[in-house]
């Protein structure tokens, strides 16, 4: 079984991801890697911290001589802010971040002690840790992408990103925040990953699970999602066609790839909507946890907008899962194990 684990503070030494369970023979490129982790630092209304950082993945177990060898890969990030013993207590906790529970749930009354690992820099770790995936599923001829669809309200598109610029902009100016839309699709994946055997196998619920576990993100929809609701069935089932070369297909995939909780081999398509990140310049209010009285929420560094840099971590996310739906279904300790699997699969759909 294919999993990962993520370790770090956001201004402690470094991140770090293990993940195990990939299969041994499969070259991995670091300079792949950090290319990941540059795209994730990227994006109009990003914060001071990223033009601090400068995030280079090292690996540290798992490969010889740049291929793995079926051990876990431990992957690590050195954060170059690592102030976390010389940074201020912080006693008013922010509204919309984990700093109010995670105070009350470890029992800490600095909040500092909740926001070092609630701080979404954790996503720099598991977007190297979904880096790996996408070389692997890039093996198998799948592909994994994203897009802006929306951000504060105005949708993304032909002349738009002018508009974007501005609302972003303008959030700045009032000491605001923005959040949008993002949507990741994975092309190339086959029919038959995931089921409905049991709750916890059905992919579309796993991949949902796995981008919901993204900080800020509230809201997940796979294919036409919510939109669905509205219209009557003849308007969303995707009809289905066969044709000898192409064998089954749709010609619409409101479906977003996926029925019954399986692939059926049209893109897999999942939207988020992410909120607004919860550090505001101009603060709302909350009450400082030594005095109970009130106060206006901590000013920590922020972004804006990072709407962009969560459609990667997005795509980390979704590279995982699919990755581990593939080692489910065709197993194998190696890639040569894992292709053989995988081509007689492929001959037994043709053959079908
Ligand atoms: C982030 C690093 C953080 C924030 C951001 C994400 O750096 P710092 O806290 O030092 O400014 O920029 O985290 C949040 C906005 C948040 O609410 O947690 C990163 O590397 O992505």
């Amino acid at each position: 079984m294919l999993r990962y684990m993520t370790a770090g503070e956001s201004h402690g030494r470094c991140l770090v991801a293990v993940i195990e369970g990939m299969i041994a023979g499969l070259k991995v490129d670091e300079s792949f890697l950090t290319g990941e982790l540059k795209r994730r630092q990227q994006g109009y209304g990003r914060g001071a911290r990223m033009s601090i950082e400068s995030d280079r993945v090292e690996i540290l177990s798992g490969l010889r001589k740049g291929i793995t060898i079926g051990s876990p890969i431990a992957l690590m990030i050195e954060n170059r802010d690592s102030s976390i013993d010389r940074l201020p207590e912080v006693t008013c906790p922010r509204p919309g971040h984990a700093d109010l529970v995670g105070s009350l749930k470890y029992d800490c009354r600095d909040v500092r002690c909740a926001l070092e690992r609630a701080s979404a820099r954790e996503t720099a770790a598991r977007t190297a840790a979904g880096a790996v995936c996408k070389i692997f599923l890039s093996r198998f001829g799948i592909t994994v992408a994203s897009r802006i669809i929306m951000i504060g309200g105005i949708r993304a598109g032909s002349a738009d990103s002018k508009l974007i610029r501005d609302r972003i902009d303008t959030a700045r100016r009032k000491g605001d925040t923005l959040g949008g839309i993002f949507e990741v699709a994975a092309k190339g994946a086959p029919a038959g990953l995931g089921s409905y055997s049991s709750a916890d196998r059905r992919l579309d619920g796993r991949l949902a699970a796995a981008l919901m576990s993204i900080p800020a993100i509230k809201g997940v929809e796979i294919g036409l999602g919510f939109g669905c609701a509205e219209r009557f069935g003849s308007d969303v089932h995707d009809a289905i066609y066969f044709d000898a070369k192409r064998r089954f297909f749709r010609k619409t995939n409101n479906a977003g790839g996926i029925e019954g909780g399986v692939s059926n081999g049209e893109p897999i398509v999942a939207r988020c909507a992410m909120k607004p990140i919860s550090t505001l310049l101009n603060p709302l209010a909350s009450v400082d946890l030594r005095t109970k009285r009130p106060k206006m929420a901590a000013i920590e560094r922020s972004d804006i907008c990072a709407v962009l840099s969560a459609a990667v971590v997005g795509e980390a996310a979704v590279s995982f899962e699919i990755a581990r739906a593939m080692l489910e279904k065709f197993g194998g300790d190696s890639l040569g194990e894992a292709r053989r699997n995988y081509e007689g699969y492929l001959k037994q759909l043709k053959n079908y």
